[in-house]
């Protein structure tokens, strides 16, 4: 039984693949298998395009396919950068290193404390048959200044009140523990071994 993880984020792919190692099923991921695909993310909410990736991934591959979208959430702007987390910058070509100073430049003005929570909606897919959706989230606060090397995204910035920690502080298991990515993928465990079951 295998199961492609539909995603060019390597930090999610590790992520995932330390969360469901225990299944015994073969996780493979696009360039195991030769497939590169960039999915237009157009859709209005993450279940659309979670579910964009994962259906394309499952129909150039013939695998079932797991995608995950996910975001940061600000209070404080509203709920941005959202469903635009990936690209929140004002240059092109930016880097998660550009996006967390664009971020931190439009707190500047706004009174700390920072609440804010990390969202992900996975979505599972089967060539050709519906697709299945779970969601987790993770709540924290923004702050000023970076700390820790781990993780990805805007990892640096983000606090975890209850450990006086910042996600990029944790190690991977940690972070397993808590993160809105950890909470979608155990929720979506039992869909996934339905679905490779063909159920
Ligand atoms: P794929 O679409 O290929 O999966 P992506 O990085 O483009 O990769 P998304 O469209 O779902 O994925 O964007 C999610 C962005 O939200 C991601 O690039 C980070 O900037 C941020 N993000 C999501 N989860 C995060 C996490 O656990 N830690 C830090 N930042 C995260």
């Amino acid at each position: 039984m295998k199961l492609l993880l539909a995603t060019n984020n390597k930090g999610k792919r590790d992520e995932i693949q330390s969360l469901l190692g225990d299944l015994d099923i073969e996780l493979v991921t696009p360039a195991d298998i030769g497939l590169a695909l960039d999915v237009a993310e157009d859709g209005a909410t993450y279940a659309e395009n979670a579910t964009l990736k994962a259906v394309a991934f499952a129909e150039a591959s013939g695998l079932v396919s797991m995608a995950d979208d996910s975001g940061l959430e600000v209070d404080a702007l509203g709920g941005q950068p959202g469903l635009h987390s990936a690209r929140y910058s004002a240059k092109p070509g930016a880097t998660d290193t550009d996006r967390r100073a664009y971020l931190l430049e439009n707190l500047r003005d706004h009174p700390r404390p920072w609440p804010a929570h990390f969202h992900c909606t996975v979505a599972l897919a089967k060539p050709g048959g519906k697709v299945r959706l779970a969601e987790g989230n993770c709540p924290g606060e923004i702050i000023p200044t970076e700390r820790g090397n781990n993780g990805f995204g805007y990892d640096p910035i983000f606090l975890v009140p209850e450990l006086g920690r910042t996600m990029a502080e944790l190690t991977m298991d940690e972070k397993n523990r808590l993160s809105h990515r950890a909470r979608a993928v155990t929720a979506a465990r039992p869909l996934i071994m339905a679905l490779l079951r063909g159920k």
